[in-house]
């Protein structure tokens, strides 16, 4: 239905656009005989994700030392702020000195426009429209999400290294999926904010609106909690395979949650629980049901630690907890976990989570969980992340599929095609294969909407798609960044374009996106199916 709507919605631009190029290539249509269509310059032919709809036309707008960046209405910060942060995206590359003035008035040749319409049409809440034209580009949307969004696109329309022209044409575009995201587990393996920071920028530039931070686990804790300072100063003082570990301040937690909004990323932290909790019992006796705090944990075994969930205190701690990081978190979401508790009793665990979830609740935020909460109490509005793969029981997506049509709304991470910690290939060398080799064309070439269709999720329930980052081999940026890169580019493509997955066209773009990562340095992995230059 969703992409009924925006097929649809695309033929109406392509009805007053007069054409459009993008969503065909994205499909890989083939030009019928009689069809009229010229081809798109290469720019715009390579856009990841691929826009829902493209026309190019005419001569474009080459960027030179007059340029400047115009943003309007006056007086609003925001937009002037997005202004700021994409003049600060252009000037490296273009070497021109972009300044950034408000105000749409006077401008013929003016330069890069980004103005606010709350009635422009086909761009929802997080879409935009771009249009150049030799004298000038303008970037419109509803919000400066989209606005945001625009410069991305724009980005992308001219050269890795020098000024350039940004093709003549015109975008209408919007997002599939509300809920685009990336997952990093800094408990395995603590990552400094620098890193998960220059992450966020590659996140943001291919519109991946979403970083869910994996902040605790039987390994590590990382972020301080006021009310229980051991368990970041103790409890975060291990990480796998022996090493420091380390923890954020609130300070560091605060500054990197404003990094990513001024990015239109909004963070997502979890605090996994009942399972996934040694390194909180270790920090604290009163913990553990015998009153005996065991030692913190390095290895990679998963389901052996549980909260107490007889114990008062347990939920004074979870209280506590849950307390700071609601005020930490501008957001709507707190996610609490509630994987593998394979050491708490089904009856145990169906407790604990219906009392966490009110607690969530009380500092009014939103639940997520994994999908294993399905098999107990969802609260209304939880959201379920499915994890699950090929050959997760029957059983299993049923009760998912049930939540599904109840209402929870489901963040898609398979982890045979998601799961950017399993190896591309049996030459992989960080990573885990437990859910099966998951190579660059399987973590794209699949459909969201009807993924799960065969156990009864409706598309209508599908809030978006998440890549999550395990960290257990996982300790350096080059290994962080090699697993990530290109899947990561993938999940951004399912995340945003309605088209049906069509691998040649899409491993094309993706060939056309390695300047551009290797003008930041990044390492990634070169499949051997996508043709890189
Ligand atoms: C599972 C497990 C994690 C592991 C990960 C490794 C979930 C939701 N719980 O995914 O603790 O780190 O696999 O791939």
């Amino acid at each position: 239905m969703r992409v009924l709507r925006r097929t649809l919605g695309t033929l109406l631009v392509l009805g007053l656009l007069g054409g459009c190029l993008s969503c065909a290539a994205a499909r890989g249509d083939d030009a019928g005989p009689g069809d009229r269509r010229a081809e798109a310059p290469a720019p715009y032919e390579q856009l990841l994700p691929a826009p829902a709809s493209v026309r190019a036309a005419g001569p474009g707008y080459p960027l030179g030392p007059g340029t400047v960046i115009r943003t309007g209405p006056v007086g609003d910060d925001e937009v002037r702020r997005v202004g700021e942060l994409l003049a600060e995206q252009l000037r490296g590359p273009t070497g021109l000195p972009l300044p950034v003035v408000e105000g749409l008035e006077g401008t013929a040749g003016a330069g890069i426009l980004l103005r606010i319409d709350a009635r422009a049409e086909g761009v929802g809440e997080e879409g935009y429209r771009l249009e150049s034209a030799p004298r000038g580009v303008t970037l419109t949307a509803r919000t400066p999400a989209g606005l945001f969004h625009a410069g991305q696109t724009l980005r992308q329309l001219l050269p890795p290294a020098g000024a350039g022209t940004v093709p003549g044409g015109q975008i209408t575009d919007a997002p599939r999926f509300a809920y685009r995201g990336a997952m990093l587990d800094i408990a395995r393996h603590f990552f400094p904010v620098e890193q998960v920071k220059r992450y966020v920028d590659q996140l943001a530039r291919y519109k991946v609106n979403t970083l869910h931070l994996h902040l605790t686990d039987d390994q590590g804790w990382r972020i301080a909690v006021d009310s229980w300072p051991r368990l970041a100063e103790y409890g975060g003082g291990s990480e796998v395979g022996g090493g420091p570990g380390g923890h954020w301040t609130k300070d560091q937690y605060r500054d990197l949650v404003a990094y990513a909004a001024a990015r239109y990323v909004d963070v997502v932290p979890e605090i996994d629980m009942p399972g996934h909790v040694n390194a909180a019992l270790a920090s604290y006796a009163e913990l553990n049901c015998d009153g005996k705090a065991p030692e913190r944990y390095t290895g990679i075994k998963v389901g052996f630690s549980s909260l107490c969930v007889g114990k008062d205190r347990t939920y004074e701690f979870i209280d506590d907890v849950l307390g700071e990081l609601a005020a930490l978190t501008p957001g709507r979401y707190l996610h609490i976990g509630g994987d593998e508790a394979h050491s708490t009793p089904a009856a145990d665990y169906a407790a604990f989570m219906d009392r966490a979830q009110a607690v969530v609740g009380k500092y009014g935020k939103t639940v997520v969980a994994w999908h294993q909460l399905a098999a107990a109490r969802p609260a209304p509005g939880a959201v379920l992340q499915y994890w699950g793969h090929d050959k997760t029981a029957a059983a299993e997506k049923a009760a998912v599929a049930a939540a599904a049509k109840a209402g929870h709304p489901l963040i898609l991470s398979p982890a045979d095609r998601l799961y950017l910690d399993m190896k591309y290939d049996a030459t992989t060398k960080p990573g885990l294969a437990w859910a099966g080799y998951v190579p660059v064309r399987r973590a794209y070439d699949w459909d969201p909407g009807t993924y799960l269709a065969g156990s009864g999720v409706p598309a209508s329930a599908v809030l978006g798609v998440e890549a999550p980052l395990w960290t257990e081999t996982i300790a350096t940026r080059p290994d962080l960044e090699f697993m990530a890169f290109p899947r990561i580019l993938g999940l951004a493509e399912l995340g945003w374009n309605p088209a049906p997955p069509d691998w040649s066209g899409y491993s094309r773009r993706l060939a056309a996106q390695a300047p551009r990562l290797d003008a930041e340095s990044i390492t990634y992995y070169r499949a051997p199916d996508v043709p890189w230059p």
